[in-house]
């Protein structure tokens, strides 16, 4: 293990970075996991690695429908189950909703690696093993989930997913909250909620927004997620990420 002084300017960039080591040694995360946290770091940099205004109003947003929802469920890959297992599972438990391992390459062993990862991070039950439910348009392996998960939810949450599946879940009409530090990306485009942040602050942001406003009524709630507004969180995201001037 190595250790690093939190004193460090990069501290938490090493952070993320080692967590992503480990995961692909226990076979939890895939080796283009390690590709994708490259990426996402690019922009995390670029972002200043703060969570800006416009990724704290879609938290916010992102909390309200989640506490809305009739059967939110909250989807985790090797990427997630890394980064965050135990902040999953303490947003699931904020908001009611159900834990599904969903990948992107599909493994059993890689599933049934991250469910136990999740479960020694206090999940109590997590789907996805099932697969007894479909996405419609997508090709087999891909379109895989829990019928009476992902397949039932109205609101999904969907960190780092792949563009072709957010699009899928849209068109299916599900509620849509994306955590991609890439505005750009089809995943942010097509969600409902998009925020523009790293996983590692998004995930732990949400959960205090939905303790904040747990006793709030369904006007308030119903209120926060009508006056959120996606395209502007999406150029504002992008401004900051060019450095430029808000057009
Ligand atoms: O475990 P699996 O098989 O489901 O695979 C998971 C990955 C992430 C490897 C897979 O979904 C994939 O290849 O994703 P992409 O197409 O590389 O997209 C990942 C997106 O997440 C990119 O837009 C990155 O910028 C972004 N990203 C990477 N790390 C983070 C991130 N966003 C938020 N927080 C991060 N830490």
């Amino acid at each position: 293990d190595i250790e690093i002084p939190e004193s460090h300017p990069r501290y938490l960039s090493l952070l993320t970075r080692h967590r992503i080591e480990e995961g692909v040694e226990k076979g939890i995360t895939s080796k283009q996991g390690l590709i994708a946290e490259g990426r996402g770091e690019a922009f995390d940099y670029l972002l200043g690695e703060e969570t800006i205004p416009s990724a704290d109003a879609a938290a916010r947003a992102a909390a309200a429908r989640l506490l809305l929802a009739e059967h939110p469920v909250l989807s985790v890959n090797g990427n997630v189950a890394a980064l965050v297992p135990g902040e999953m599972v303490e947003l699931a438990d904020a908001v009611g909703a159900d834990i599904e391992v969903n990948l992107f390459n599909r493994t059993e062993e890689r599933l049934r690696a991250i469910a136990d990862h999740l479960r020694d991070h206090g999940a109590s039950e997590v789907k996805g093993l099932t697969a007894d439910g479909r996405i419609p348009g997508l090709d087999h392996e891909r379109a895989k989930v829990d019928a009476d998960g992902i397949g039932s939810a109205d609101v999904v949450l969907v960190p780092l997913e792949d563009g072709d599946r957010a699009e899928a879940l849209a068109a299916m009409g599900k509620v849509e909250i994306v955590v991609d530090l890439n505005p750009m990306s089809r995943s942010a485009q097509s969600a409902a909620v998009p925020i523009v942040d790293n996983i590692v602050r998004a995930v732990p942001n949400v959960t205090a927004h939905a303790r904040d406003l747990s006793d709030a009524s369904r006007e308030e709630l119903e209120r926060i997620v009508e006056t959120f507004d996606r395209e502007a969180a999406l150029r504002e995201a992008e401004a900051a990420i060019r450095g430029g001037e808000l057009a």
